[in-house]
């Protein structure tokens, strides 16, 4: 049988959450490529898939396209899954997942992105403070969020799969002050533990950082 295809990078924070939650459910994926800098997503055929350009975008065996991270973790946990534990199918767990969904989708990426765009695409020589302000008070708001060992209750879930991959990616920038964000500092080291943490996120954002410090320096460099 034909695999799913995932068009992402490894850069790409949503793109690793949608890994992180195949490896999880033990689906395996092609992979296609896109590269975000040469422009892959803007072409043609990208474009007719998802008109908005944006990666991570899943084409499934029967043809299927789905794109939004989110929206593909819990397609693929809903209609692959061999159980529901990522995404347990009640009401009241369901709507703590999906918040934090959109806290990463809203928050977390959102800040992460106006972040560093400018800088990756748009030749900025600048790191403005009060974006950089947001990324802290999103380390905050989800520290104060984490109660207990995952972000909804004690079990690994969707939630902890999609918001790890954009704080790992801000943390390889910013690094994570555990004195000021205690509670998520353990959980990302937590996290760390998956057997296939470090190949799937860790290396993805730690490329994404070292992109951005480049990018920053060709960006200053060409202003002179
Ligand atoms: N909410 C979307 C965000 C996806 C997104 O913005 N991806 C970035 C790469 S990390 C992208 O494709 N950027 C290219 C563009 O927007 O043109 C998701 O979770 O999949």
């Amino acid at each position: 049988m034909s695999k799913i295809v995932l068009y992402t990078a490894k850069l790409s924070p949503p793109g690793r959450s949608v890994e992180l939650a195949a490896k999880a459910l033990g689906i395996e994926l092609e992979i296609h490529p896109i590269n975000l800098i040469a422009g892959d997503h803007l072409k043609s055929e990208f474009l007719k898939m998802n008109p908005q350009h944006t990666i991570p975008l899943i084409v499934d065996q029967d043809g299927t396209i789905v794109y939004d991270s989110h929206a593909i973790i819990i397609y693929l946990v809903t209609k692959y899954g061999k159980n529901d534990e990522l995404y347990p199918n009640d009401v009241v767990t369901r709507a703590k997942i999906n918040a934090a969904l959109h806290f990463d989708s809203g928050v977390l990426f959102a800040r992460l992105r106006f972040y560093l765009e400018p800088i990756l695409y748009y030749g900025s020589t600048e790191t403005p403070q009060d974006r950089i302000d947001y990324l802290h008070k999103a380390y905050q708001l989800l520290n104060d969020t984490i109660t207990s060992d995952y972000i909804v209750g004690n079990k690994l879930t969707l939630a902890d799969l999609s918001c790890v991959a954009s704080i790992a990616s801000i943390h390889a920038i910013f690094p994570i002050d555990k004195t000021k964000y205690p509670k998520l500092m353990a959980w990302v080291e937590r996290l760390s533990e998956l057997p296939y943490y470090k190949a799937i996120n860790q290396e993805g954002a730690e490329e994404l950082a070292a992109l951005y410090h480049v990018k920053l320096q060709e960006n200053r460099q060409k202003a002179k």
